[in-house]
């Protein structure tokens, strides 16, 4: 087992589509748990970013990663049907204005959906006001930004100041993830931070159910 995944970083780091779709249909034949087989394409996709800061790869080669990332999320997700939903509002997710960043959100929201919760996918490059928007349409308590690059910092303050400048603050928590840490969590006034998808499910189920006494429908 830890070989393919071993194996699947390096593929991924060669950019060898065929045998990354390979390695993940064997590892989903042998039971390995689909976002642990995610977690080591991720690797691989940090080892390409690192090939492309030191010259040796380029923007081309990031945009084919990108490409693999999809396509082994589509394979993944397939079967990914949602055991339990859960009657809250929809989670607000979105890759802040400037950022068009979407792996690590698309696969956040397919563990979020699986896992029973409804997402409201506002897609890239999404600006602030339609955060705030979408808070107001769907009255909802959650809202998560991702951002890959420096100028989404801002991009995420601001979201965070139009939400309180709307009054919608105090009923919304305020969660980041991508490349981000505890310093720009202060810098953005979110309220949490993550860069572990499987960590969002609980820290969602976590602060729903802590204001919600609600119980868990099964389908
Ligand atoms: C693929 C890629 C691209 C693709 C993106 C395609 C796409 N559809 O997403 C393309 C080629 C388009 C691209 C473009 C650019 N990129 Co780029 N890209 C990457 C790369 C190699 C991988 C990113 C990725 O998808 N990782 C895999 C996913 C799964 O990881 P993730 O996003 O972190 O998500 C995980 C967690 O963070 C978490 N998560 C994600 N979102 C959320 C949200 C919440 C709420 C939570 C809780 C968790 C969570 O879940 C995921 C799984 O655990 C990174 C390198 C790196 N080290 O990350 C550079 C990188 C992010 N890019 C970089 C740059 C500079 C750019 C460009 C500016 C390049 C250019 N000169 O044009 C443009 C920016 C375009 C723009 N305006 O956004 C830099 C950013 C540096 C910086 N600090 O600003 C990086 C770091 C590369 C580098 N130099 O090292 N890029």
């Amino acid at each position: 087992m830890l070989k393919l995944q071993k194996m699947l970083v390096g593929a991924m780091a060669r950019l060898d589509e065929a045998m990354v779709i390979n390695l993940v249909k064997q590892g989903l034949k042998m039971g390995i748990n689909p976002y642990v087989l995610l977690e080591e394409i991720r690797t691989g996709t940090k080892k390409v970013g690192e090939l492309y800061n030191k010259g040796e790869y380029f923007l081309s080669d990031l945009i084919v990663a990108s490409e693999i990332f999809k396509d082994v999320v589509a394979i993944v997700m397939q079967d990914g049907v949602a055991k339990v939903s859960y009657p809250f509002p929809p989670i607000i997710f979105g890759t802040v204005e400037e950022d068009i960043h979407d792996i690590g959100k698309s696969i956040t929201i397919g563990i979020l959906s699986y896992s029973g919760f409804e997402v409201c996918d506002l897609g890239v490059d999404v600006p602030a006001t339609a955060f705030v928007d979408a808070v107001k349409q769907f009255d909802s308590r959650i809202i998560c930004l991702t951002g890959l690059i420096t100028q989404s910092y801002d991009s995420m303050k601001k979201t965070v100041q139009l939400l309180e400048e709307a009054g919608l603050r105090q009923q919304t928590i305020v969660i980041i993830g991508g490349l981000v840490n505890e310093t720009v969590r202060k810098y953005t006034g979110a309220d949490y931070w993550s860069t572990d998808c499987a960590q969002v499910v609980e820290l969602c189920r976590h602060i729903l159910f802590s204001t919600n006494e609600v119980k868990a429908e099964t389908v």
